[in-house]
């Protein structure tokens, strides 16, 4: 079983390629938004990388980069793969290594005759990101989206994905057509880095994922007053700023008395309006977005946030009102592949530790409709969605080996 492995070089010679297209010599991270021309060039360069094995890969409706190692479509295949856009100044890894993961897997199956009893295809799952909301090609895939989804997803910044979709060249409604037969899928495993601090510490190279937290999305709008910086008392203001910075320090107890040491809750991008320094802010609009592995703890998080907001806005003399861009439920993973995946990681004798996932991913789509698992390996000091999110080789080799090796255990 050893004497059969990936070959780390071209592994890594296709990742640091791939992180070209989107580098930002600025910031020394990678911005590839879901449907934005870099995100296309990024798909183009995969497409390409399958061709010169002799591989077959195209884009589906939705937008999904699908590669198998024969042009025909097989009646049922194991799937893998993850996505190759990416948050604004991210790293190297995310969603990359799971998806070249997958070519490189193709390529020792080819080079070693290895007969499969099922084809193996690997997938770039469009938009995983949530520009649009999050998750948009692997939803297509499972039949999950709506025509109500589709004609009303936007960005922060209101920009449609309708509008982007078509300016890729791709009909926003065929994304209802990408749907996949059921069974088709006879298992789906994911290699990701991990994103946390947990095997970092645990100085363990390879993580089994039990469950994958769930995400919901805001955004939301405190609507207040602008006004004179120097003549509008302090007692007369309906200062937009002071609201959402009031619910910045309610955050923790939210936490400490709705949620668990699991729940995580983010402003991660805040707009303040007019955003004039001599004139008290009139509106404030900003991202929220709550985490949790228990769907319970979610809604009780969700609803004190919602409680909190409101109460807030009656004190700062402000109007509340916020939209959801997306909720994710949390989901547990196959208990067959973590064993499997446990399993194959002492046959290679990879250390390794079952584990939730605080970030969202594909597989928690997945494994709606098949039996789905994920391999983690670790994130240096827990960084990532940032230029210095790191994985050391080594362990990105332990990671590619051992998905090679499970899912040969599911396709032979
Ligand atoms: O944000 C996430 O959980 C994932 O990286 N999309
Ligand atoms: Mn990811
Ligand atoms: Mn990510």
């Amino acid at each position: 079983m050893t004497n059969l492995h990936i070959n780390l070089e071209r592994l890594k010679q296709d990742l640091l390629a791939l992180f070209k297209i989107g580098y930002d010599e600025k910031s020394k991270g990678v911005t590839r938004l879901g449907f934005t021309p870099e995100d296309m060039a990024g798909r183009e360069w995969l497409i390409e990388q399958y061709k010169k094995e002799g591989f077959h890969a195209h884009v589906d409706a939705a937008g999904n980069v699908l590669g198998r190692m024969h042009a025909d479509k097989p009646a049922c295949v194991v799937a893998t793969g993850s996505h190759i856009d990416t948050v604004i100044s991210g790293g190297m890894f995310d969603g990359t290594l799971g998806v070249l993961a997958g070519l490189e897997v193709m390529r020792v199956v080819k080079e070693n005759n290895i007969s499969l009893s099922t084809p193996l295809e690997a997938y770039a799952f469009a938009e995983e990101e949530g520009r649009f909301g999050g998750m948009m090609g692997v939803q297509a895939l499972i039949g999950e989206l709506t025509p109500e989804w589709i004609l009303s997803a936007h960005d922060v910044n209101g920009v449609l994905l309708q509008d982007e979709m078509r300016r890729c060249n791709l009909d926003p409604m065929t994304a209802l057509e990408a749907r996949v037969d059921q069974g088709y899928f006879k298992s789906y495993i994911e290699l990701h880095i991990e994103q946390g601090p947990v095997l970092d510490t645990v100085r363990k190279p390879i993580g089994v994922v039990d469950s994958i937290s769930g995400v919901y999305k805001w955004i939301v709008r405190l609507i207040g007053k602008s006004n004179h910086a120097g003549t509008a008392p302090m007692d007369m203001r309906s200062d937009a700023f002071m609201g959402l910075a009031n619910f910045a320090n309610e955050i923790p107890r939210i936490i400490s008395e709705e949620g668990s040491e699991k729940s995580r809750l983010t402003v991660g991008k805040v707009d303040l309006k007019p955003g004039h320094a001599h004139t008290v802010p009139g509106e404030v609009e900003f991202t929220l977005v709550g985490r949790d592995t228990d769907k319970e703890v979610m809604h009780s998080l969700a609803d004190s946030c919602r409680k909190v907001l409101s109460a807030i806005a009656r004190k700062h003399k402000l109007m509340f009102e916020f939209e959801q861009m997306s909720w994710l439920d949390p989901q547990p993973m196959s208990k067959d592949i973590i064993s499997l995946v446990s399993k194959t990681s002492d046959d290679l004798n990879y250390p390794y530790q079952v584990m939730p996932s605080g970030a969202g991913h594909d597989a928690q789509h997945m494994a709606k409709i098949t039996d789905s698992g994920m391999i983690f390996v670790p994130s240096i000091n827990g960084v990532s969605h940032a230029p210095d999110e790191w994985t050391h080789w080594q362990d990105i080799e332990k990671g590619a080996n051992l998905l090679l090796h499970s899912l040969l255990r599911l396709a032979k």
